[in-house]
């Protein structure tokens, strides 16, 4: 028999640098995002680290995605932050006293021991948790670690496919640009144009001790922000009524691919998952007749309150004209994310591969930037406005292996490897030169690494 000799990483290599910034932003529960810029637990970045984490320590990657479904609100809803109470309130903005959900949210069931905020983030937790148990099946099995997070990532689901169905289409709706996650793109211009933005002496940013103040949104973004965030918190986080409500791609595929996974982890557990299979399959194609732009090659938001008058939470216009919407004109690489779904037409495939190649996103680039290089709001330095992240290209570098686009994929794995090492693991990049913006040391871009690197 070969003797198989595993040296393991070298002493100074890009995986134990990368270890280095998980084990650094590990609070002994869960992981930070960034240590100075955002000291608490975010929903969607615990995703994503879990899955890198898992490389390192299936248990620790599974504790990371515990910790998040322990602060579950009885509604469904995982909050897009829980808050760490021995951080002090002035360190990031909004702090717990600014969301109340112990009391705000208690109609919608928020927890009453833990602190969290109450809109969501990104659906890439039973994704994140299929994968998390195959690292090591034995030790998931011992703790009962899927049969746990269940109900809860079921529950998860049935909220955002019910309660958040704002335009009643059958895909799930944001109410607020932070829970696409893509806080400043263009694409939520028009949208937020409607709202009234809270005065800026009404409240206090944290994050600019912490970033260049041209690499994050701007005050006039965080007055709107801060009025949709609180509006929402004053109807007691109850949906529906809200003056900002979008379709998002990303969001919505985000959904359906971990459709796929709850459908897996529903056969581990015993059952046949054919429900959630088929489920799956059927939104793929609703995501397509509501986002699709053949003409465009790529999918876009719909903006369902367009035309809408909200007076005092309740929608003037008909319920036939109020659910219909438009597609928001901008190209973010939110529009792209889609090709991570195994069930898309070919001819989708097709266009999405060669729109990712092309002028908008392609040329002369080293990774993907989060919105259209030809747009007129391109900024390669300012947050979802241009530059690239490593999220979201490993969503596409996964989304071009699941359709056969090896050496596609190949090439793009070689610069996100190459760039995040060199960039010191940062939050984002420009997509032209890969040179540093926002926090390094990032959770997810370190996490990720460390898939790619498996
Ligand atoms: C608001 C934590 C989060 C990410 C988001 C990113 C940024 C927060 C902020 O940081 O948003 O949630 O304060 O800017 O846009 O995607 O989850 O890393």
């Amino acid at each position: 028999r070969e003797v198989v000799y595993d040296p393991g990483p070298a002493p100074d290599s890009p995986h134990l640098r990368a270890a280095r910034v998980l084990e650094g932003n590990w609070t002994g529960t869960s992981t930070v995002p960034s240590r100075g810029l955002y000291p608490h637990q975010w929903s969607w970045d615990s995703g994503f680290i879990a899955i890198g984490l898992r490389h390192l320590s299936p248990l620790r990657a599974q504790t990371e995605l515990e910790t998040l479904l322990a602060a579950q609100w009885g509604d469904g809803r995982i909050p897009h932050i829980v808050f760490n109470p021995s951080v002090p309130l002035d360190a990031y903005f909004p702090s717990p006293d600014f969301w109340r959900s112990s009391t705000a949210g208690r109609a919608a069931g928020a927890p009453r021991t833990v602190q969290t905020s109450g809109i969501v983030q990104p659906p890439v937790h039973a994704l994140a948790a299929w994968l998390v148990h195959c690292a090591d099946p034995g030790l998931s099995r011992a703790r009962g670690f899927l049969a746990g997070v269940y109900p809860r990532l079921a529950a998860w689901h049935r909220y955002l496919l019910h309660r958040r169905d704002l335009g009643g289409g059958g895909l799930a709706s944001v109410v607020h640009p932070w829970e696409q996650g893509m806080d400043n793109s263009p694409c939520w211009d028009a949208p937020l144009a409607r709202v009234t933005p809270a005065p800026a002496r009404s409240f206090r940013r944290a994050d600019l001790a912490h970033g260049a103040p041209e690499d994050r949104p701007t005050d006039l973004d965080y007055g709107r922000y801060v009025r949709l965030a609180t509006d929402y918190r004053d109807r007691g986080y109850a949906d529906g009524g809200s003056a900002f409500a979008v379709e998002d791609p990303a969001f919505n595929a985000l959904l359906i691919a971990s459709e796929h996974s709850l459908a897996r982890i529903a056969r581990e557990l015993g059952a046949t998952g054919t429900a959630r299979q088929a489920r799956a399959e059927r939104l793929t194609g609703v995501l397509i007749d509501r986002l699709w732009d053949p003409a465009e090659g790529m999918f876009f938001c719909r903006d369902i309150r367009n035309g809408r008058d909200i007076r005092n939470g309740q929608d003037t216009r008909s319920s036939q004209d109020a659910r219909s919407g438009d597609l928001i004109p901008e190209r973010s690489v939110s529009g792209l994310v889609p090709l991570l779904l195994p069930t898309l037409p070919r001819a989708v495939v097709a266009a999405l591969v060669r729109t990712l190649a092309g002028p908008h996103f392609g040329a002369g680039t080293r990774l993907v930037p989060s919105y259209d290089l030809l747009g007129e709001a391109f900024d390669p330095h300012r947050y979802w406005r241009g530059p690239a992240w490593f999220n979201t290209s490993w969503l596409l570098e996964r989304g071009l292996r699941v359709h056969g686009e090896t050496e596609r994929a190949g090439a793009l794995r070689e610069a996100m490897l190459d760039t995040a090492d060199t960039s010191g693991f940062a939050e984002y990049v420009d997509p032209y030169t890969g040179a540093a913006c926002g926090a390094t040391g990032f959770s997810w871009t370190a996490a990720l690494t460390l898939d790619l690197l498996e």
